[in-house]
């Protein structure tokens, strides 16, 4: 996303001494760091996605995605944020640990900005890694309210030739966006389910939560294959590319054809580098894969929408000088290398922590099969369950799915380790989204070390304004 970055440097990049005492709990931050400023304003305005028609979606700056934020580790991120839509509005930094004050979530952490306020975020960007930034009221993020988020570190160890930032986005293309589209997919395809949920969808009335939407468009960058633009290699090249999904409700099998991928971080978290051919990611999650540009010729990478099937998400990766007409499609047939969670390690061993309380909280998700509400333990948010932990305990979260669909959790405020019995405790992986698939049981641990009380839900999002929600205090 060179374009969007060089348009955005222009305008807002500045250094300069942090203001102090308007932002509780950052003036130690304040001195002597570097401020990166940026002016985002939330607007509708209309946009083209290369292919179909031309819809009026919500924008940073009158573009999708909106600009990209990239800064170093340790500097502080200052973002202006203008509101001219009709409604509020909010930003969250979504797996950056920021004070519970920047977090972004209305009622909860702020009161949403009214339309024509301004409001100015501020915080450090620490760790590193991979991140996006969106709005966290409504259905806004699925009717184009996101960004990609780069914190660089002070030294990279991993030399690449070449970096892309990819942005992959489901699309429903009619004014509004994703809420306003009028076909609805249910939770399971066909049969029985979906006579159930068609039932649900006539009882749900007035105001009842919406079911995910019927997507006519998966966009990598604002566009539409083959209105993507084409990764451009030369062959040797170590080429990098930072997978962000900032998608509402899809689930994407990533491949590429003609390569292997290696999956070097996991929500923006090293890893131990690993070799796979397909790369699952969901809604909210982001993994930094690299291959080495080793077979040139004209190669898409492309996906397969989990559990919904049709392909539509691609991108070409051509090899300069390759003249081949047509980009050669990857195959999902064959017998493929898939890394799943539980075989990846942390790059470097941590120490667990000795001191603290610890906590366990069954975490059981379902569904209404009468009601349009998705839950967490039979509630559904606001009047949802508070989760409690004194600072510094260690906290686990047992998920239990018993629905018929995968969910994303995602945990505010922190990162987790993926509990995983096959592995010494100090290389669970550090994430801070992790798919709950259907009918799993997966658990995750943290020490609540960031105190506030924070948002823990599915990150689709229709589930999320559905209810699967819950909050955690940290005292
Ligand atoms: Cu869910």
């Amino acid at each position: 996303m060179g374009f969007n970055r060089r348009q955005f440097l222009g305008a807002a990049a500045l250094a300069g001494a942090a203001t102090t005492g308007l932002w509780p709990g950052l003036n130690s931050l304040a001195a002597g760091k570097t401020v990166r400023e940026f002016r985002l304003t939330a607007k509708a305005a209309k946009i083209n996605l290369g292919r179909g028609p031309s819809f009026l979606a919500l924008t940073y700056n009158g573009q999708v995605p909106g600009p990209e934020i990239r800064v170093k580790e340790g500097e502080i991120i200052r973002v202006v944020l203008t509101n001219q839509l009709p409604d509020g509005t909010t930003i969250h930094w979504h797996g950056l640990p920021v004070p519970n004050p920047m977090d972004g979530v209305p009622d909860l952490t702020q009161k949403a900005i009214a339309p024509g306020r301004t409001f100015v975020y501020q915080f450090e960007a620490r760790p590193a890694g991979t991140y996006l930034y969106h709005s966290h009221v409504g259905y806004q993020l699925d009717q184009g309210l996101y960004g990609p988020l780069i914190v660089e570190p002070r030294r990279d160890g991993r030399a690449f030739d070449r970096e892309f930032t990819l942005m992959l986005e489901d699309w429903a293309m009619v004014n509004g966006g994703g809420p306003m589209a009028r076909r609805r997919r249910p939770p399971m395809g066909r049969g029985m389910m979906r006579g159930m949920m068609r039932g649900m969808m006539r009882g749900g009335g007035r105001g009842a939560p919406l079911l995910e939407p019927v997507y006519d468009g998966f966009a990598i960058n604002g566009r539409v294959y083959p209105a993507t633009r084409t990764l451009a290699v030369k062959r040797g090249d170590r080429v990098r590319l930072r997978l962000i999904s900032p998608s509402s409700s899809t689930i994407y099998d990533l491949r590429l054809a003609g390569h292997r991928l290696t999956i070097t971080h996991v929500d923006g978290q090293p890893i131990r580098p690993i070799k796979t051919d397909v790369v699952r990611i969901g809604m909210g999650e982001r993994y930094d894969v690299e291959f080495t540009a080793d077979n040139p010729g004209a190669w898409l990478l492309a996906a397969r929408e989990v559990g919904w099937g049709e392909g539509g998400l691609r991108i070409e990766v051509r090899y300069q000088g390759v003249r081949a007409k047509t980009p050669t499609p990857p195959s999902f047939d064959s017998n493929l290398l898939f890394a799943t969670y539980y075989d990846l390690r942390a790059a470097r061993p941590w120490t667990p922590p000795s001191g603290g309380g610890r906590r366990f909280y069954p975490q059981l998700l379902s569904w209404g099969m009468h009601s349009p509400y998705w839950m967490i333990n039979g509630r559904v948010w606001p009047r949802a369950e508070t989760l409690a932990a004194a600072r510094n305990d260690s906290v686990r979260l047992a998920y239990a799915n018993r629905s018929p669909m995968a969910h994303p959790m995602h945990l505010h405020g922190h990162f987790f380790r993926l509990v995983n019995p096959k592995l010494d405790r100090r290389f669970w992986i550090k994430k801070d989204t992790i798919i709950v698939n259907r009918m799993q049981r997966l658990d995750v641990e943290f020490v609540a070390d960031n105190p506030g009380q924070w948002f823990h839900h599915c990150h689709n999002l229709y589930h999320m304004v559905a209810g699967m929600a819950n909050s955690l205090i940290v005292k």
